[in-house]
């Protein structure tokens, strides 16, 4: 069961997990942890002085971005661990916290190690908390690990208001979540988190290595009718912003039966309607639109069979209907010595491991395209997550901090001299 050392033990890893669950609980199990709420600033505050009392020395970039710098070797690059402490609404208290806390044991007990002499460092070690993986309170999501990677603006980032027009910058502010922490050169990176689906639970395997990614594509859509009496007015003469973009749900559901071989996976989701009025015809309807395949030819046929049903919803019902792209990415692959060093020791240490793809986004999707990066999974029961109910078995997590140690020690003690990245300076 992992293992031991001082406060590097399994027991160790799930005591102090229960405990950052306790930040921003939720009645039913779950955490509500929003980037940049008072919560957040919580686990991060809890995060900095986990870590401090380890030696680690505390950072924040320009867009809250949290590291715990661990300097083994003078000049020499980071090897990054991490995930996110930021949470959906009334969500799973494992989703992105569960790698944070697994990178914070992981790198410890590596320094440990070098410390005792038992691990020859040839790279540096660093912790990082990605701020707003989510997405939920500010879009898109995986904000922080996008300016990181210089696939977002910062100026951009900070200026993105939520539905109360709070920016992020007034956010991080408020919470004092900004830092002044430059360019980082790292070497590579290695993220743990839940599996969010059923395929580790289904064929009895301990722990996923990640190959790659399924394709998204992330729509805003406006529906616009206009105001009426939803008695008096005759039926021909309305234009139901509301009708309409149910029409478009409805449509969004049926594409994945539509492209079932795909496959795809479609939602609708944070539906905004206005006025809102128990009497009033809709004018306007603003929602999410969700698109997911691992192929994105399948992706590029439901884009075109999204905008074709617009077009008749637009002829049909005398509305308008706006479609904007707000995010994407597409099937792309890990680094194959990445998935090589996970496989090595997930068989060092006797655990199952399989080879697959991630459905979700994850800070890793940005940070592949940059670094050499491995992304390692435990199993979620039933397929959970963004859910109260969220849940992983204690000897899954446990197992997962072992094969992330031993990943993050092979990368840290990696032999030649390390190539290096260096993130873009945010000043
Ligand atoms: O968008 C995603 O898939 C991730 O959960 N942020
Ligand atoms: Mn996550
Ligand atoms: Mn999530």
């Amino acid at each position: 069961m992992g293992q031991q050392g001082d406060d590097g033990s399994a027991e160790a890893f799930l005591r102090d997990f229960a405990q950052l669950s306790t930040i921003g609980a939720t009645p039913r199990g779950g955490v509500d942890r929003e980037a940049a709420t008072v919560r957040d600033g919580m686990a991060r505050a809890w995060l900095g002085g986990w870590l401090a009392s380890r030696g680690f020395a505390m950072r924040t970039d320009a867009v809250g971005n949290q590291f715990g710098l661990l300097d083994l070797v003078p000049g020499a690059p980071y090897v990054l661990a991490g995930s996110h402490l930021d949470s959906q609404p009334t969500a799973g208290r494992l989703d992105g916290a569960y790698g944070v806390v697994a990178a914070a044991f992981a790198a410890h007990r590596v320094a440990t190690g070098v410390a005792a002499g038992t691990t020859r460092a040839t790279r540096n070690l660093a912790v990082v908390n990605w701020f707003n993986e989510e997405g939920s309170r500010f879009g898109p999501s995986m904000m922080g690990s996008a300016v990181f990677t210089g696939r977002l603006g910062l100026d951009e980032a900070l200026a993105t208001t939520d539905p109360a027009g709070v920016s992020v910058r007034a956010a991080l502010d408020a919470i004092d979540g900004r830092g002044e922490q430059g360019p980082l050169p790292v070497a590579a990176y290695a993220e743990i988190h839940i599996e969010q689906g059923r395929e580790l639970e289904e064929t009895g395997d301990r722990i996923g290595v990640v190959t790659g990614t399924w394709a998204a594509r992330k729509f805003r859509f406006r529906v616009l009718g206009e105001q009426s009496h939803t008695g008096s007015t005759r039926m021909v003469d309305r234009r139901d912003a509301l009708l309409g973009a149910s029409l478009l749900v409805v449509e969004a559901r049926s594409l994945a039966d539509r492209f079932a071989d795909g496959p795809l996976h479609t939602a609708v989701s944070q539906l905004d309607v206005r006025p809102n009025s128990p009497v009033v015809v809709a004018s306007e309807v603003r929602a999410n639109l969700d698109l997911r395949s691992p192929d994105p030819a399948v992706l590029d046929a439901a884009v075109e069979r999204v905008r074709a049903v617009a077009a008749r919803v637009e002829a049909e019902h005398g509305v308008r209907v706006e479609l904007e792209l707000t995010h994407s990415w597409d099937r792309q692959d890990y680094q194959d010595d990445c998935v090589a060093v996970s496989e090595r020791v997930c068989a060092e240490l006797g655990l199952a491991a399989r080879r697959m793809l991630t459905v979700a986004g994850h800070d890793s999707t940005n940070m592949k395209d940059v670094v050499p990066t491995a992304m390692l999974f435990v199993p979620s029961r039933e397929g959970i997550s963004h859910n109260e109910r969220e849940d992983t078995a204690p000897e899954d997590l446990v197992a997962g901090v072992d094969v992330l140690t031993g990943v993050v020690r092979e990368l840290v003690s990696a032999p030649g001299t390390p190539a290096a990245w260096t993130s873009p300076s945010l000043g």
